[in-house]
C-alpha cells in the first residue's frame, strides 16, 4: 500500500496506554499493508539506552536517541510509532525538528494520574508511593503535557478502538496513508 514515512509520537504518563495503542495501530497498519515499526521505552531501555536512568538529563538523552532512531526509520519510508513518556516539551520539539515538515505527529495519550495509578499495570506507582522508586513520573518527576498536540486521545474513558479510529482519520487527513 502507498504510504509515506512518518513519526507518530505518543506521549503520556506510565500506564496511560501508549504501548497498547502503539501495538494495536501497528497491527492495523500491517493489515493495511503499510510498513510500520514500534519504538518503545521499555525496549530501548534494555538495549540502546541501557546506560540511562530516570534523571531529567537521562530522560532527555533517552528521547534524543529515540528521536534520532525514529527519524532514520521514517527516512527509510516506515511509519514509526514511538511510545515514550517523553515528559519534556523541549525534547519532543527536538525530535520533531529531525523529520520533514508534516511527517511528525504528536499524539497525547491523555489519562488522569489517578486512573494510571489505579491501573498500576506493573506495580510501579505503588512502589513510587512507598518511596521505593525515586523520580517517578507524575509522583516525584514532572510531566509536561503537550500544549498543542496533533491529536489528544482520551485513553481513560475511550476504548482502544476509539483511539485507532481517531488515529486513522488523522493519518488520512495528513496524507500519510
Ligand atoms: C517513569 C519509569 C520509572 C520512573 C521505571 N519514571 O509503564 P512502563 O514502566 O512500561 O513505562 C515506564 C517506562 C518509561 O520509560 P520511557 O523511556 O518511556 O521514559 S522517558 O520518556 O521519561 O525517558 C515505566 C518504567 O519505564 N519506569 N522507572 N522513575 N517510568
Ligand atoms: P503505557 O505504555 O502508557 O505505560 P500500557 O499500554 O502499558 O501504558 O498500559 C495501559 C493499560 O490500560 C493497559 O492495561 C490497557 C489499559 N487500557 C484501557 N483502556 C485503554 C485505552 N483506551 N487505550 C490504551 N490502553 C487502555
Amino acid at each position: 500500500n502507498r504510504h509515506r514515512g512518518a513519526v507518530l509520537w505518543l506521549t503520556g504518563l506510565s500506564g496511560a496506554g501508549k504501548s497498547t495503542v502503539a501495538q494495536a495501530l501497528a497491527r492495523r497498519l500491517f493489515e493495511m499493508d503499510c510498513r510500520s515499526y514500534v519504538l518503545d521505552g521499555d525496549q530501548l531501555r534494555t538495549g540502546l539506552c541501557a546506560d540511562l536512568g530516570f534523571s531529567d538529563a537521562a530522560r532527555s538523552e533517552n528521547i534524543r536517541r529515540a528521536g534520532e532512531l525514529a527519524a532514520l526509520f521514517a527516512d527509510a519510508g516506515m511509519i514509526v510509532i514511538c511510545a515514550f513518556i517523553s515528559p519534556f516539551g523541549a525534547d519532543r520539539a527536538r525530535a520533531k525538528a529531525l523529520v520533514p515538515d508534516g511527517a511528525f505527529l504528536e499524539i497525547y495519550c491523555q489519562c488522569p494520574l489517578a486512573v494510571c495509578e489505579e491501573r498500576d499495570v506493573k506495580g510501579l506507582y505503588r512502589r513510587a508511593r512507598d518511596g521505593q522508586l525515586a523520580q517517578f513520573t507524575g509522583i516525584s518527576s514532572p510531566y509536561e503535557a503537550p500544549a498543542a498536540p496533533d491529536l489528544a486521545l482520551d485513553t481513560a474513558s475511550g476504548s482502544v478502538d476509539d483511539a485507532l479510529a481517531a488515529l486513522l482519520v488523522l493519518l488520512r487527513e495528513r496524507r500519510i496513508v
